[in-house]
């Protein structure tokens, strides 16, 4: 099925050649703006979205243009006719495996026109795509050799989610955390003009991502710089979540203003008066002018801005692209995109299928049903509740409200809900000037995205001893997201701050009860949990708080004493069960309970610590450390994650492969020490 905008360009480029006499008039340039607008006005202001499905969309005839590209020199031999059609098979490509695997859908189907026409025009992998964020690359992956192995995406051993230099020639550029691609990209362009290569760097940034410093601090260093470098802003007019602040207005403005007015007066005009051609042509030229923003943000910082251009006429997006490829110096290019593009449910409702699970084509998302709490959901309970009680709470998220369970105190506290944007940096000094003011600053943050924001947290926060409180949701491992993602430092990079207290709850209900505690203090603290379900403990309504830094005996046993960190309790427990081994929960890897670790150094022989985290500088070297200034000598076994980045795959899998489990752990006693052996009951009790 073609698109009503390529119709109607169609349609003029007939009536123009019988014509012939206005033919100099209508140069190509004119017809593609003549598309452009139609398209626009009828995508934008007419285009019945809901009722368009993908089998809708794609009929049951389709040529197999996909099946037949290995690689971007196989796309670049289709004739530029050929392209939508293809780009109609990558999106149901798209919906065939993402819903197999799960992973980032609506991003994807937003970006396969740009994609093609990227890898149409630049001459990857010599020239360099640098794509921010990297969620949205699926179409990229399926184009440049990795069809076949796109049942794979996330799984252990398979595809990653996100581009991976050592995944392929074709991924210039590692990426996950937002807002890296411009410096990357500018840092490749600088080293093509000193080592004399005539490639091409292209950084391609959504929206969401722009509204990081970072983005802007390479643009500064880019604009006004002699480097070829391609910025393209995928401008889809979302985040995770809806987009927020200045930017999302200003970018509205930029189109809102004066494109999109231009486009609906002018398609209406096409459309229902059907003026001259000649007339037409000539006011659309003069109108087009325009187009070109003198005065964007972006010029001003140096770099020469074209578009708003339609994001799903992909012929249009090769011809913008084949002339930004001739050109020199900083150019900016902003690209006009629907995320969900194509899957009528996605386009609906593109935060609910921006991370989905796996899910029928057919019948799209289900309500997950009766599945067991999470930490997430406890923590989102936890912050109503304490907000309820307390008037001076405020709360803090970069752009994660949906991840980190912020949804209904965003409903139910309005103004006291911050969502600042892909800006952990500020989300953390913004949190240090509230806590100046007295207010009570809740920044959740995953474990993996507080690393961006280090310096806020020991300049701004911890060096002035305020009292913020910081959630770290996805501590730990997080499974199919990979490296990029994983919470495996926060204890080591947290512990070392003077006035931070590091809190690491086993379970769900002491998860409530350490964020009250957290809560309590006069002084900065993180409070660190997984992704997704402990082992259930219910949670208590009230919100007292437990006794800072102290940890609690489960298990009373003889020989060796397991310190555990964190969920790994439950696990260390299982093992103890079978070596008959003292298990504590050490609650807290900052401050350690010293009189627990005195008397476990002193009625055992050897000890064991057990954490989800990196074993360089995490807790189990905290214990080292204070057994040594305590002038205490014992055998101590450090179990945690080793000095390597950890892989993407089902957490369970990769749990047991890492030996984060209890015959894991029970085997590592026993290796340690031979004579601590595990009795028969340990193999039915794991
Ligand atoms: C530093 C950092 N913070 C948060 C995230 C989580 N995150 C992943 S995608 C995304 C939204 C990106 O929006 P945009 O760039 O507009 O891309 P879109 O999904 O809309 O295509 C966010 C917040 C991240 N990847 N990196």
């Amino acid at each position: 099925m073609r698109r009503p905008g390529i119709g109607v360009f169609e349609f003029f480029r007939r009536s123009s050649s019988e014509n012939g006499a206005i033919d100099a008039f209508l140069t190509e340039e004119i017809f593609q703006r003549i598309g452009i607008m139609c398209q626009f006005y009828l995508t934008f202001f007419e285009m019945p979205v809901n009722c368009r499905s993908v089998n809708h969309l794609f009929g049951p005839n389709m040529d197999a243009l996909l099946e037949w590209i290995q690689s971007p020199s196989h796309l670049k031999k289709l004739s530029r006719e050929n392209l939508p059609s293809l780009a109609q098979e990558l999106r149901e490509r798209l919906v065939e495996t993402v819903s197999q695997t799960g992973g980032h859908f609506s991003s994807n189907l937003g970006t396969v026109e740009l994609t093609i026409a990227l890898h149409y025009v630049f001459n990857t992998p010599e020239d360099r795509l640098v794509w921010d964020v990297g969620h949205q690359t699926y179409p990229h992956k399926i184009l440049t050799g990795r069809n076949a192995l796109m049942g794979s995406l996330r799984q252990k051993g398979g595809l990653s989610g996100f581009p991976r230099r050592e995944e392929s020639v074709y991924d210039a550029f590692g990426t996950a955390h937002s807002s890296t691609s411009i410096s990357a990209a500018l840092g490749m362009a600088v080293a093509h003009k000193q080592t004399g290569s005539q490639r091409k760097a292209v950084a391609i940034i959504g929206d969401g991502a722009l509204t990081a410093g970072m983005a802007y601090e390479a643009m500064n260093n880019a604009g006004n710089s002699p480097y070829d470098l391609l910025v393209i802003l995928n401008d889809n007019d979302m985040s995770i979540s809806p987009p927020v602040g200045a930017l999302n207005h200003y970018l509205a403005e930029l189109m809102g203003g004066r494109f999109y007015a231009q486009a609906k007066k002018l398609g209406e005009q096409v459309l229902r008066n059907a003026p001259p051609l000649f007339a037409l042509a000539k006011h659309l030229e003069e109108q087009t002018q325009n187009l070109i923003q003198p005065h964007t943000i972006f010029e001003k910082l140096g770099f020469t801005y074209t578009g708003p251009v339609d994001g799903h006429d992909v012929q249009g997006l090769v011809d913008t692209l084949q002339k930004l490829h001739k050109t020199s110096g900083p150019q900016f290019l902003h690209v006009v995109t629907r995320k969900g593009k194509g899957y009528a449910q996605a386009e609906m409702d593109p935060v609910a299928y921006h991370g989905p699970g796996k899910f029928d084509p057919a019948v799209g998302l289900r309500s997950a049903g009766q599945s067991p709490v999470t930490f997430t959901q406890v923590f989102g309970q936890w912050l109503c509740d304490m907000a309820d009680k307390d008037p001076r709470l405020v709360a803090i998220t970069p752009a994660m409200r949906e991840g980190s369970g912020m949804v209904a105190f965003s409903q139910r506290f309005p103004s006291r809900y911050h969502d600042v944007g892909i800006a952990e940096q500020h989300a953390v000094t913004f949190a240090a000037g509230l806590a100046c003011e007295g207010l009570k600053p809740v920044v959740a943050i995953y474990s993996t995205f507080l690393q961006r924001a280090y310096d806020q947290l020991i300049h701004d926060v911890a060096l002035q001893k305020l009292p913020v409180v910081f959630a770290l949701d996805r501590a730990g491992l997080v499974g199919a997201d990979g490296p990029t993602h994983a919470g495996m430092y926060d204890i080591a990079f947290t512990r070392c701050i003077p006035n931070m207290s590091v809190a690491c709850p086993a379970d769900e209900k002491e998860c409530r009860q350490l964020l009250s505690t957290a809560y309590s203090l006069d002084h900065p603290v993180t409070v660190r949990y997984p992704r997704g379900a402990g082992v259930g403990t219910p949670v208590e309504a009230d919100l007292s708080a437990l006794p800072w830094g102290k940890a609690q005996v489960k298990r009373q046993g003889e020989g060796v004493a397991i310190l555990a960190f964190g969920p790994l309790l439950y696990e260390a427990l299982k093992a103890a069960q079978t070596l008959n081994a003292t298990v504590v929960n050490m609650r807290w890897a900052k401050p350690l309970d010293l009189q627990i670790l005195k008397d476990m150094a002193q009625t055992h022989d050897r000890l064991v610590t057990v954490e989800d985290g990196t074993r360089k500088g995490g807790a189990g070297a905290a214990v080292l450390e204070a057994l040594q200034d305590m002038g205490l000598v014992k055998p101590v076994l450090v179990i945690g994650f080793e000095d390597e980045f950890t892989e993407h795959g089902d957490p369970k899998v990769l749990m047991q492969d890492y030996g984060l489990t209890a015959e894991g752990i029970a085997q590592r006693i026993s290796q340690q020490w031979p004579d601590v052996q595990s009795t028969p009951m340990l193999r039915r009790v794991v």
